[in-house]
């Protein structure tokens, strides 16, 4: 529902007044229905109020109570409202009898993400992936004919009444999830292609992840910044999109940094997490995400200028092992420090660093706790290489770092640090000892 002006400014064409609605099962739900009114906002629906009901089992008709339904209905029309946003998945019944009752359009969380994310795509295997999951969304809610469905599904099977246009929709739709399945394969096909490249180069890969607008294109812009001397291109050139929004980045961006001579790695950049993120769009965004599964370190951003930042932990946490990625390494880079000072009073993964992408402060931090996670098996080493074996001294001022080196009688000798793999491929020329004593 956001457009954008050509300066990328939201552009807000069309504003909705809406009412979120929740359920609360069991435990709190006001950091995910805070939460509910952020993605509301980011879709250009203006949040007048708020309901919510305790329950014990969801009523298959309505989700909500009779009742409930019925004050609701009567908030509607006192706060003249045209949109009622539930927290929770609703069936396309659902949709159905509450648009009947309450008189105004009826979303749920999921369709709510998914427009966002529709609006926000912008390379071509990020629409299909969002189009592959809005189908999958609206298949078995097609019985629904709610009115945010037929909204969406303008131009899809449009001919014929009833059951039979029940069935051309549903055929049309099964058809295009086939054509996009299969391209998004392909995309897939290639992308391998390109990443055995890079695994040949044999570049470690780290992965900034962590819940949508918690800074982690800032601090891949910041990073890129402080090392820019020692990567080809300017770091304006290679800078991503960073700003105050809810899912600025939805294509994952690619990075070669390097973090000293021999130290280079790849910096990946991804999409943001949220709570309830539909299974769908997990799903669709799986071959891109894989890449984070891949990963050798990832680096957890957390916004801890954010009350509920226990909470958004909690679900990137969730998020990255639903990725398989829970036994990689994680630096915990807490953000925005220079608007909220106070550490947290607990921090989670292997090591944690405390960070303003804005201002630069501890980003030295970060990148020395990179440089750990990403080059620890590297050794001090003298190596005395024959002259008759200048490959390898090639080869190891490229992939090593070489502090001095020296022609000797018998040879080069580099002294430097060197990946624990190369000193051990080219140990019979250490003469580390020798060279100390
Ligand atoms: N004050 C302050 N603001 C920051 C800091 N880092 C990032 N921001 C701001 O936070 C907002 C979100 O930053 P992004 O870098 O787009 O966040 P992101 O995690 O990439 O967000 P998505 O791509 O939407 O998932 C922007 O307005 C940034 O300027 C920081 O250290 N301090
Ligand atoms: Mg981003």
């Amino acid at each position: 529902m956001l457009r954008f002006t050509e300066d990328n400014e939201i552009l807000r064409e069309d504003n909705y007044r809406g009412i979120v609605c929740g359920v609360q099962w069991r435990g709190d739900i006001e950091s995910s229905m805070d939460e509910l009114e952020g993605l509301c906002e980011a879709d250009g629906i203006e949040v007048v109020g708020r309901i919510e009901q305790s329950l014990e089992r969801p009523n298959s008709a309505t989700l909500i109570g009779k009742g409930k339904v019925e004050e609701l209905r009567e908030l509607c029309e006192n706060m003249e409202v045209d949109t009622v946003v539930f927290n929770e998945e609703l069936s396309g019944i659902q949709i159905r009898n509450l648009e009947e009752a309450l008189g105004v359009r009826v979303i749920d969380r999921t369709i709510l993400i998914l427009d966002i994310f529709a609006d926000r795509a912008v390379s071509k295997e990020g629409k299909l992936q969002v189009e592959l999951a809005q189908l999958k969304y609206r298949m078995p809610r097609l019985t629904g004919f709610g009115r945010s469905l037929s909204r969406l599904g303008g131009g899809i099977g449009t001919r014929g009444p009833g059951e039979k246009k029940l069935e051309t929709d549903r055929r049309h739709i099964a058809r295009r999830i086939d054509d996009i399945k299969e391209e998004l394969a392909k995309a897939g096909k290639s992308r391998q292609t390109q990443k055995s490249g890079r695994s040949k180069s044999g570049l470690p890969v780290a992965a900034l992840v962590g819940y949508t607008n918690s800074g982690k294109s800032a601090i891949m812009n910041r990073l890129l910044e402080m090392f820019e001397e020692e990567t080809p291109g300017t770091a304006e050139d290679r800078k991503v999109g960073s700003k105050d929004m809810l899912f600025a980045t939805l294509d994952t961006a690619h990075r070669k940094l390097s973090i000293g001579k021999g130290m280079d790695f790849i910096l990946i950049d991804t999409v943001g997490f949220v709570s309830g993120l539909p299974h769908d769009l997990v799903d669709a965004f799986k071959s891109t995400l894989e890449e984070v599964r891949d990963a050798d370190v990832l680096i957890h951003v957390v916004d801890n200028a954010r009350e509920d930042k226990e909470f958004q932990t909690e679900v990137t946490t969730g998020v990255i092992k639903q990725l398989g990625a829970g036994a990689t390494p994680v630096i915990m880079a807490y953000n925005k420090m220079d608007i909220a000072p106070e550490e947290p009073e607990f921090t989670e993964g292997d090591q944690a660093v405390f960070i303003s992408a804005l201002t630069g402060d501890g980003m030295d931090d970060l990148a020395a706790a990179l440089k750990k996670a990403l080059f620890a098996d590297m050794v001090d080493a003298s190596l005395l290489i024959p002259y008759d074996k200048g490959s390898i001294v090639s080869y190891l001022c490229e992939n090593g770092q070489v502090d001095t080196m020296d022609y000797r009688p018998e040879g080069t000798l580099l002294k430097g640090q060197f990946k624990a793999a190369d000193f051990g491929r080219y140990q019979q020329y250490s003469i580390a000892e020798k060279e100390n004593s």
